[in-house]
Protein backbone atom coordinates (compact mmCIF):
# COMPACT_ATOMS: atom_id res chain seq x y z
CA UNK A 1 0.00 0.00 0.00
CA UNK A 2 1.43 3.62 -1.17
CA UNK A 3 1.62 5.82 1.94
CA UNK A 4 2.23 9.44 1.45
CA UNK A 5 5.73 9.49 1.21
CA UNK A 6 6.36 8.53 -2.33
CA UNK A 7 8.55 10.65 -4.43
CA UNK A 8 7.43 12.88 -7.19
CA UNK A 9 9.01 14.89 -9.29
CA UNK A 10 8.68 17.95 -7.68
CA UNK A 11 10.40 16.92 -5.23
CA UNK A 12 13.30 17.60 -7.28
CA UNK A 13 16.03 13.92 -5.83
CA UNK A 14 18.21 13.31 -7.68
CA UNK A 15 21.30 11.12 -7.57
CA UNK A 16 24.72 11.20 -8.86
CA UNK A 17 25.86 8.11 -11.49
CA UNK A 18 28.58 7.48 -8.89
CA UNK A 19 26.09 7.39 -6.38
CA UNK A 20 23.66 4.59 -6.47
CA UNK A 21 26.78 3.18 -9.12
CA UNK A 22 29.11 3.07 -6.26
CA UNK A 23 30.26 -0.93 -6.36
CA UNK A 24 31.34 -0.57 -2.79
CA UNK A 25 35.03 -1.09 -3.19
CA UNK A 26 37.50 0.92 -0.70
CA UNK A 27 40.37 1.89 0.72
CA UNK A 28 40.89 -1.79 2.02
CA UNK A 29 38.69 -3.82 0.04
CA UNK A 30 37.88 -4.67 -3.46
CA UNK A 31 34.22 -3.67 -5.42
CA UNK A 32 31.09 -5.87 -3.74
CA UNK A 33 28.94 -4.87 -6.01
CA UNK A 34 28.48 -5.36 -10.01
CA UNK A 35 29.43 -1.98 -11.92
CA UNK A 36 25.94 -0.93 -13.63
CA UNK A 37 26.13 0.83 -17.05
CA UNK A 38 24.93 4.62 -17.26
CA UNK A 39 21.92 2.91 -18.93
CA UNK A 40 21.11 0.39 -16.34
CA UNK A 41 21.64 3.22 -13.99
CA UNK A 42 18.95 5.92 -15.80
CA UNK A 43 16.41 2.43 -15.32
CA UNK A 44 17.33 1.98 -11.60
CA UNK A 45 16.61 5.71 -11.27
CA UNK A 46 13.48 5.73 -12.79
CA UNK A 47 11.96 1.99 -10.85
CA UNK A 48 12.48 3.86 -7.53
CA UNK A 49 10.66 7.41 -8.78
CA UNK A 50 14.01 9.64 -8.70
CA UNK A 51 13.37 12.95 -10.87
CA UNK A 52 16.97 13.20 -11.99
CA UNK A 53 20.80 12.00 -12.43
CA UNK A 54 23.84 14.05 -12.39
CA UNK A 55 27.12 12.65 -13.61
CA UNK A 56 30.97 13.28 -13.58
CA UNK A 57 31.99 13.50 -17.27
CA UNK A 58 34.41 9.95 -17.38
CA UNK A 59 31.06 8.35 -15.18
CA UNK A 60 29.51 8.29 -18.85
CA UNK A 61 32.38 8.76 -21.25
CA UNK A 62 35.81 6.59 -19.92
CA UNK A 63 38.40 9.46 -20.10
CA UNK A 64 40.14 7.50 -23.34
CA UNK A 65 37.16 7.53 -25.76
CA UNK A 66 37.54 8.70 -28.87
CA UNK A 67 34.88 11.17 -30.56
CA UNK A 68 33.21 8.51 -32.44
CA UNK A 69 32.65 6.23 -28.76
CA UNK A 70 31.86 9.96 -27.49
CA UNK A 71 28.89 10.57 -29.47
CA UNK A 72 27.72 7.23 -29.87
CA UNK A 73 27.49 6.82 -25.68
CA UNK A 74 26.27 10.44 -25.03
CA UNK A 75 22.86 9.28 -28.17
CA UNK A 76 22.46 5.90 -25.95
CA UNK A 77 22.53 7.66 -22.52
CA UNK A 78 20.20 10.51 -23.86
CA UNK A 79 17.59 8.10 -25.30
CA UNK A 80 17.59 6.06 -21.99
CA UNK A 81 16.62 9.43 -20.35
CA UNK A 82 14.28 10.08 -22.49
CA UNK A 83 12.62 6.63 -22.41
CA UNK A 84 12.72 7.00 -18.50
CA UNK A 85 11.52 10.21 -18.13
CA UNK A 86 14.63 11.46 -16.29
CA UNK A 87 16.60 14.51 -16.62
CA UNK A 88 20.13 15.71 -15.79
CA UNK A 89 20.09 18.97 -13.86
CA UNK A 90 23.94 18.95 -12.76
CA UNK A 91 26.71 17.75 -14.35
CA UNK A 92 30.72 18.01 -12.98
CA UNK A 93 34.53 16.81 -14.03
CA UNK A 94 36.17 14.45 -12.51
CA UNK A 95 39.57 16.03 -11.52
CA UNK A 96 40.72 13.63 -9.12
CA UNK A 97 40.73 9.94 -10.49
CA UNK A 98 42.96 10.06 -12.63
CA UNK A 99 47.27 10.03 -11.60
CA UNK A 100 47.52 13.24 -13.71
CA UNK A 101 45.39 14.98 -10.83
CA UNK A 102 47.75 13.08 -7.92
CA UNK A 103 49.04 17.06 -7.19
CA UNK A 104 45.39 18.55 -7.94
CA UNK A 105 44.13 20.26 -10.87
CA UNK A 106 43.19 24.15 -10.88
CA UNK A 107 46.27 24.19 -8.19
CA UNK A 108 48.53 21.90 -9.20
CA UNK A 109 52.46 22.93 -8.92
CA UNK A 110 52.62 21.80 -12.94
CA UNK A 111 51.44 24.06 -15.50
CA UNK A 112 50.94 21.53 -18.12
CA UNK A 113 48.46 19.85 -15.52
CA UNK A 114 46.88 22.80 -14.67
CA UNK A 115 45.99 23.81 -18.09
CA UNK A 116 44.74 19.99 -18.81
CA UNK A 117 42.22 20.17 -15.93
CA UNK A 118 40.66 23.66 -18.20
CA UNK A 119 40.81 21.43 -21.31
CA UNK A 120 38.94 18.73 -19.58
CA UNK A 121 36.60 20.81 -17.65
CA UNK A 122 35.64 23.02 -20.44
CA UNK A 123 34.92 19.67 -22.64
CA UNK A 124 33.09 18.79 -19.16
CA UNK A 125 31.09 21.98 -19.60
CA UNK A 126 30.01 21.13 -23.05
CA UNK A 127 28.70 17.61 -22.13
CA UNK A 128 27.13 18.58 -19.33
CA UNK A 129 24.96 21.65 -21.53
CA UNK A 130 24.33 18.96 -24.42
CA UNK A 131 23.09 16.58 -21.44
CA UNK A 132 20.83 19.73 -20.06
CA UNK A 133 22.74 20.93 -17.27
CA UNK A 134 22.21 24.21 -15.27
CA UNK A 135 24.45 23.56 -12.56
CA UNK A 136 27.91 22.94 -12.74
CA UNK A 137 29.53 22.16 -9.80
CA UNK A 138 33.23 22.47 -8.32
CA UNK A 139 34.63 19.93 -6.16
CA UNK A 140 38.29 19.70 -5.95
CA UNK A 141 38.88 16.73 -3.92
CA UNK A 142 42.82 17.06 -4.88
CA UNK A 143 43.17 20.64 -4.76
CA UNK A 144 45.42 20.49 -1.64
CA UNK A 145 48.13 19.03 -0.07
CA UNK A 146 49.83 16.69 2.67
CA UNK A 147 53.00 18.79 3.34
CA UNK A 148 52.61 23.02 3.02
CA UNK A 149 56.43 22.88 1.73
CA UNK A 150 54.95 21.33 -1.11
CA UNK A 151 52.53 24.25 -2.54
CA UNK A 152 51.82 27.66 -1.23
CA UNK A 153 48.47 28.70 -0.43
CA UNK A 154 48.29 32.03 -1.91
CA UNK A 155 49.81 30.37 -5.12
CA UNK A 156 46.85 28.34 -5.12
CA UNK A 157 44.17 30.51 -4.26
CA UNK A 158 45.19 32.77 -6.68
CA UNK A 159 45.63 30.02 -9.25
CA UNK A 160 42.20 28.34 -8.21
CA UNK A 161 40.57 31.51 -8.76
CA UNK A 162 42.09 32.39 -12.51
CA UNK A 163 41.11 29.01 -13.46
CA UNK A 164 37.27 29.54 -11.95
CA UNK A 165 37.37 32.94 -14.39
CA UNK A 166 38.42 31.55 -16.78
CA UNK A 167 35.79 28.86 -16.92
CA UNK A 168 33.00 31.83 -16.06
CA UNK A 169 33.71 33.36 -19.22
CA UNK A 170 34.53 30.26 -21.13
CA UNK A 171 30.72 29.82 -20.36
CA UNK A 172 29.56 33.47 -21.54
CA UNK A 173 31.63 33.10 -24.39
CA UNK A 174 29.16 29.73 -25.22
CA UNK A 175 26.34 31.70 -24.29
CA UNK A 176 25.82 28.73 -22.18
CA UNK A 177 22.89 29.11 -19.72
CA UNK A 178 24.70 27.88 -16.55
CA UNK A 179 25.68 28.25 -13.17
CA UNK A 180 28.79 27.52 -11.12
CA UNK A 181 28.06 26.16 -7.84
CA UNK A 182 31.99 25.60 -5.45
CA UNK A 183 31.71 22.41 -3.18
CA UNK A 184 33.71 22.90 0.07
CA UNK A 185 35.24 19.32 1.73
CA UNK A 186 37.90 19.18 4.69
CA UNK A 187 40.04 16.51 3.78
CA UNK A 188 39.73 13.18 1.79
CA UNK A 189 41.53 12.45 -0.71
CA UNK A 190 44.27 15.32 0.46
CA UNK A 191 45.51 15.27 3.48
CA UNK A 192 44.20 19.17 3.68
CA UNK A 193 41.74 20.48 1.02
CA UNK A 194 42.18 24.07 0.15
CA UNK A 195 38.99 26.54 0.88
CA UNK A 196 37.61 23.62 3.26
CA UNK A 197 33.88 24.83 4.18
CA UNK A 198 31.39 26.36 3.02
CA UNK A 199 32.37 29.73 4.46
CA UNK A 200 35.53 29.82 2.84
CA UNK A 201 33.74 28.96 -0.18
CA UNK A 202 31.49 31.79 -0.10
CA UNK A 203 34.63 34.13 0.97
CA UNK A 204 36.41 33.05 -2.21
CA UNK A 205 33.64 33.86 -4.51
CA UNK A 206 32.93 37.49 -3.45
CA UNK A 207 36.58 37.56 -5.05
CA UNK A 208 36.13 36.34 -8.29
CA UNK A 209 35.27 38.44 -11.81
CA UNK A 210 31.34 37.01 -11.88
CA UNK A 211 30.35 36.49 -8.41
CA UNK A 212 27.25 36.46 -9.81
CA UNK A 213 27.20 33.03 -11.78
CA UNK A 214 29.09 31.37 -8.98
CA UNK A 215 27.32 29.75 -5.42
CA UNK A 216 27.96 27.04 -3.92
CA UNK A 217 27.18 23.34 -3.24
CA UNK A 218 27.51 22.37 0.28
CA UNK A 219 27.41 18.65 1.68
CA UNK A 220 26.23 17.79 4.61
CA UNK A 221 28.88 14.96 5.76
CA UNK A 222 31.61 17.14 4.43
CA UNK A 223 30.67 20.03 7.28
CA UNK A 224 29.88 16.95 9.56
CA UNK A 225 33.55 15.58 9.54
CA UNK A 226 34.51 18.82 10.13
CA UNK A 227 32.51 19.17 13.27
CA UNK A 228 30.36 22.19 12.04
CA UNK A 229 26.61 22.67 12.15
CA UNK A 230 25.55 22.10 8.73
CA UNK A 231 21.96 23.81 8.80
CA UNK A 232 24.00 26.95 9.83
CA UNK A 233 25.89 26.81 6.45
CA UNK A 234 23.27 25.92 4.37
CA UNK A 235 21.73 29.00 6.22
CA UNK A 236 24.42 31.59 5.26
CA UNK A 237 24.89 30.43 1.71
CA UNK A 238 20.85 31.20 1.50
CA UNK A 239 21.43 34.59 2.68
CA UNK A 240 23.90 35.48 0.39
CA UNK A 241 21.78 34.30 -2.19
CA UNK A 242 24.42 31.02 -2.81
CA UNK A 243 22.44 27.97 -2.41
CA UNK A 244 22.94 26.68 -6.57
CA UNK A 245 22.47 22.53 -5.33
CA UNK A 246 22.87 20.76 -2.08
CA UNK A 247 24.46 17.33 -1.64
CA UNK A 248 22.86 15.54 1.07
CA UNK A 249 24.32 11.99 2.62
CA UNK A 250 24.57 11.67 6.56
CA UNK A 251 27.66 10.59 8.53
CA UNK A 252 29.35 10.52 11.94
CA UNK A 253 31.14 13.36 13.03
CA UNK A 254 34.65 13.89 12.61
CA UNK A 255 35.24 10.77 10.83
CA UNK A 256 36.55 9.47 7.42
CA UNK A 257 34.27 10.27 4.59
CA UNK A 258 31.63 8.01 5.26
CA UNK A 259 28.48 9.06 2.80
CA UNK A 260 25.93 6.91 4.49
CA UNK A 261 22.21 7.30 3.77
CA UNK A 262 20.60 10.48 4.03
CA UNK A 263 18.76 10.78 7.91
CA UNK A 264 20.77 7.62 9.06
CA UNK A 265 22.99 9.07 11.83
CA UNK A 266 21.81 12.79 12.82
CA UNK A 267 18.39 12.59 12.68
CA UNK A 268 17.52 15.48 14.16
CA UNK A 269 20.72 17.36 12.50
CA UNK A 270 18.38 16.07 8.99
CA UNK A 271 15.13 17.66 10.36
CA UNK A 272 16.14 21.36 10.59
CA UNK A 273 17.65 21.11 7.70
CA UNK A 274 15.00 19.89 5.71
CA UNK A 275 12.88 22.23 7.42
CA UNK A 276 15.21 25.56 6.90
CA UNK A 277 14.95 24.23 3.09
CA UNK A 278 11.14 23.92 3.20
CA UNK A 279 10.84 26.72 5.07
CA UNK A 280 12.55 29.24 3.10
CA UNK A 281 11.13 27.13 -0.31
CA UNK A 282 14.45 26.27 -1.55
CA UNK A 283 13.82 25.46 -5.48
CA UNK A 284 16.83 23.56 -6.13
CA UNK A 285 18.02 19.95 -6.77
CA UNK A 286 17.85 17.33 -3.44
CA UNK A 287 20.73 15.74 -4.98
CA UNK A 288 22.08 12.51 -2.51
CA UNK A 289 25.50 12.49 -3.00
CA UNK A 290 25.59 8.92 -0.77
CA UNK A 291 26.17 5.51 -1.32
CA UNK A 292 24.87 2.06 0.14
CA UNK A 293 26.87 0.11 2.58
CA UNK A 294 29.34 -1.70 1.46
CA UNK A 295 27.32 -4.76 2.73
CA UNK A 296 24.25 -4.32 0.46
CA UNK A 297 23.53 -5.84 -3.11
CA UNK A 298 21.29 -4.86 -5.96
CA UNK A 299 18.03 -4.88 -4.42
CA UNK A 300 19.83 -3.06 -0.98
CA UNK A 301 20.90 -0.42 -3.05
CA UNK A 302 17.59 0.21 -3.95
CA UNK A 303 16.59 -0.08 -0.40
CA UNK A 304 19.41 2.96 -0.01
CA UNK A 305 18.04 5.28 -2.69
CA UNK A 306 14.63 4.66 -2.07
CA UNK A 307 15.53 5.50 2.02
CA UNK A 308 17.24 8.45 1.27
CA UNK A 309 14.01 10.08 -0.66
CA UNK A 310 11.50 8.70 2.29
CA UNK A 311 13.34 10.20 4.90
CA UNK A 312 13.74 13.31 3.33
CA UNK A 313 9.83 13.44 2.87
CA UNK A 314 8.92 12.34 6.30
CA UNK A 315 11.05 15.11 7.86
CA UNK A 316 8.95 17.47 5.39
CA UNK A 317 6.44 16.11 7.07
CA UNK A 318 7.76 16.47 10.53
CA UNK A 319 8.79 20.13 9.31
CA UNK A 320 5.02 21.02 8.23
CA UNK A 321 3.56 19.53 11.82
CA UNK A 322 6.18 21.15 13.46
CA UNK A 323 5.10 24.67 11.95
CA UNK A 324 1.74 23.75 12.63
CA UNK A 325 2.30 22.00 16.09
CA UNK A 326 -0.12 24.54 19.04
CA UNK A 327 2.23 23.25 21.53
CA UNK A 328 5.61 24.51 19.97
CA UNK A 329 4.17 27.57 18.61
CA UNK A 330 2.73 28.86 21.71
CA UNK A 331 6.39 28.31 23.38
CA UNK A 332 7.96 30.44 20.09
CA UNK A 333 5.42 32.83 20.97
CA UNK A 334 6.23 32.90 24.74
CA UNK A 335 10.21 32.93 24.13
CA UNK A 336 9.43 36.35 21.84
CA UNK A 337 6.61 37.76 23.44
CA UNK A 338 9.06 40.65 24.19
CA UNK A 339 10.09 41.77 21.06
CA UNK A 340 7.40 44.57 20.34
CA UNK A 341 8.46 47.09 23.48
CA UNK A 342 12.14 46.91 21.66
CA UNK A 343 11.11 46.92 17.70
CA UNK A 344 11.59 51.22 18.40
CA UNK A 345 15.34 49.77 18.51
CA UNK A 346 16.00 48.41 15.49
CA UNK A 347 16.29 48.47 12.12
CA UNK A 348 17.84 51.50 10.05
CA UNK A 349 20.13 53.70 12.30
CA UNK A 350 19.45 57.03 13.01
CA UNK A 351 21.12 59.44 15.81
CA UNK A 352 17.20 59.67 17.39
CA UNK A 353 17.26 55.96 17.70
CA UNK A 354 20.92 55.41 19.17
CA UNK A 355 19.99 58.14 20.94
CA UNK A 356 16.87 56.95 23.11
CA UNK A 357 18.73 53.74 22.92
CA UNK A 358 21.61 55.28 25.07
CA UNK A 359 19.27 56.86 27.37
CA UNK A 360 16.58 53.60 28.05
CA UNK A 361 17.16 51.77 31.47
CA UNK A 362 17.20 47.45 31.24
CA UNK A 363 16.52 45.65 34.27
CA UNK A 364 19.17 43.11 33.40
CA UNK A 365 18.91 41.09 36.59
CA UNK A 366 15.53 40.19 35.43
CA UNK A 367 16.54 39.65 31.91
CA UNK A 368 19.47 37.06 33.12
CA UNK A 369 17.29 35.21 35.14
CA UNK A 370 14.20 34.62 32.63
CA UNK A 371 13.80 30.65 32.02
CA UNK A 372 13.89 30.46 28.19
CA UNK A 373 12.23 26.99 28.10
CA UNK A 374 14.53 25.83 25.63
CA UNK A 375 14.66 22.26 27.53
CA UNK A 376 11.17 22.29 26.92
CA UNK A 377 11.11 23.02 23.29
CA UNK A 378 13.64 20.50 22.17
CA UNK A 379 11.79 17.71 24.02
CA UNK A 380 8.92 18.63 22.25
CA UNK A 381 11.03 18.30 18.77
CA UNK A 382 12.08 14.82 20.27
CA UNK A 383 8.65 13.75 20.76
CA UNK A 384 7.67 15.26 17.65
CA UNK A 385 10.22 13.36 15.64
CA UNK A 386 9.68 9.82 17.77
CA UNK A 387 6.14 9.97 16.80
CA UNK A 388 4.65 10.35 19.82
CA UNK A 389 3.79 13.67 19.73
C1 LIG B 1 33.15 13.44 -2.43
C2 LIG B 1 32.37 14.52 -3.11
C3 LIG B 1 31.98 14.17 -4.50
C4 LIG B 1 31.43 15.36 -5.25
C5 LIG B 1 31.28 15.03 -6.68
C6 LIG B 1 30.58 16.08 -7.48
O1 LIG B 1 33.27 13.53 -1.22
O2 LIG B 1 33.63 12.52 -3.08
O3 LIG B 1 31.26 14.82 -2.33
O4 LIG B 1 31.04 13.13 -4.47
O5 LIG B 1 30.23 15.80 -4.74
O6 LIG B 1 32.54 14.80 -7.22
O7 LIG B 1 31.35 17.16 -7.61
MN1 LIG C 1 31.38 13.89 -0.33
MN1 LIG D 1 29.45 15.85 -2.82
Amino acid sequence: MPDSFQPQPEHRFTFGLWTVGNPGGDAFGQPVRRKLSPVEIVHLLAEIGAYGVNLHDNDLVPIDATAAERDRIVAEFKKALQENGIVVPMATTNLFSDPVFKDGAFTANDAAVRAYALHKTMRAIDLGVELGARVYVFWGGREGSESDAAKNPLDAGKRFREAINFLCEYVRDQRYDLKFALEAKPNEPRGDIYLPTTGAMLGFIATLDHPDMVGVNPEMAHEQMAGLNFMHAVAQAWDAGKLFHIDLNDQNFCRYDQDFRFGSHNMKQSFFLVKFLEDVGYAGSRHFDAHAYRTEDAEGVKDFARGCMRTYLILKDKAARYNADAGIQALLKEIHAGDSAMAQFFGPYSSEKATALKAHTFDRITLGSRGMHYERLDQLVFDLLMGVR
